[in-house]
């Protein structure tokens, strides 16, 4: 009887794993529209600030991304448009953490979660990509002496991105949506996107420069803008790395909409 309680709970905990790292596209919308409704996004290709010099320099030393973030910010500052014109210094900053963790590997599985490893991987997907992005804002802050924010980890299930993790921060009473999986950012908020609330394709930004997963892209980007995210594919919101990368229970033990409702924790 122990021995089937624990191999019960290895199962549990293994199949929890992986709900919480996948980053299915099985639940994304095939819209036609998105294709079109991409040319309002903004646009904006970078090079210079995403050197691959710099990428393996802030590889093998994190805390130098503070280094770099003059680079991208007079790449970018000179571009953009409104809304995102009005990006505070704090604000570019956490974009750049983003775009940077976007950029230090393609998307694959992976189920790195400490710095060390996540550095070193070949392959990241949507949660590593998140945890990379708060790792590297943590070593830039504490270089370049920026305040702290609150990261908000989130992950979506078995709705309009299918299995999926973005991340909210809030900032001076604005909320940045980071999606470094697919190196776009949008000016929303958790409430206004899990509601379906329509959002401006003006107010989303891409500064993704990889082919891989333009259809994804281009899912994620109709379904903020025309307001397809659903309260019911919530799967989980974590306010802190720590809880996000070992959480008290498997993710079959989560009450939310998400891990009750959806078909993967059955
Ligand atoms: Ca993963």
């Amino acid at each position: 009887m122990k021995k089937q309680s624990l191999l019960l709970f290895a199962m549990l905990m293994i199949f929890s794993q992986a709900v919480l790292q996948g980053c299915s596209e099985s639940g994304a919308n095939s819209g036609s529209s998105a294709a079109s409704t991409e040319d309002a996004v903004q646009k904006i290709e970078l090079s210079s600030s995403l050197d691959e010099n710099i990428i393996e320099t802030i590889r093998s030393n994190p805390s130098s991304i503070a280094d770099f973030f003059p680079i991208f910010k007079n790449e970018v500052s000179e571009r953009l448009i409104i809304p995102f014109s009005t990006l505070s210094e704090e604000e570019l900053f956490v974009v750049y953490c983003s775009i940077v963790a976007y950029s230090f590997a393609p998307y694959g599985a992976s189920v790195a979660k400490e710095l060390a490893d996540l550095l070193q991987e070949s392959v990241l997907d949507c949660d590593n990509y998140c945890y990379l992005t708060r790792y590297l804002f943590i070593e830039g802050i504490n270089k370049n002496g920026m305040p702290d924010v609150p990261f908000y980890f989130v992950g979506w299930d078995c709705g309009a991105v299918g299995n999926h993790a973005e991340i909210f921060v809030n900032i001076n009473n604005r909320s940045l949506l980071l999606d470094p999986t697919i190196g776009i950012v949008a000016l929303s908020d958790f409430n206004s996107v899990a509601s379906g609330r329509y959002l401006a394709l003006s107010s989303i930004l891409d500064l993704s420069t990889r082919n891989e997963l333009s259809d994804y892209r281009s899912d994620i980007i109709n379904s903020l803008s025309e307001g397809l995210y659903k309260p019911s594919d919530l799967l989980y919101f974590f306010a802190d790395l720590e809880t996000y990368k070992n959480p008290a229970t498997g993710s079959a033990f989560w009450p939310t909409p998400g891990a009750t409702l959806c078909g993967n924790t059955d």
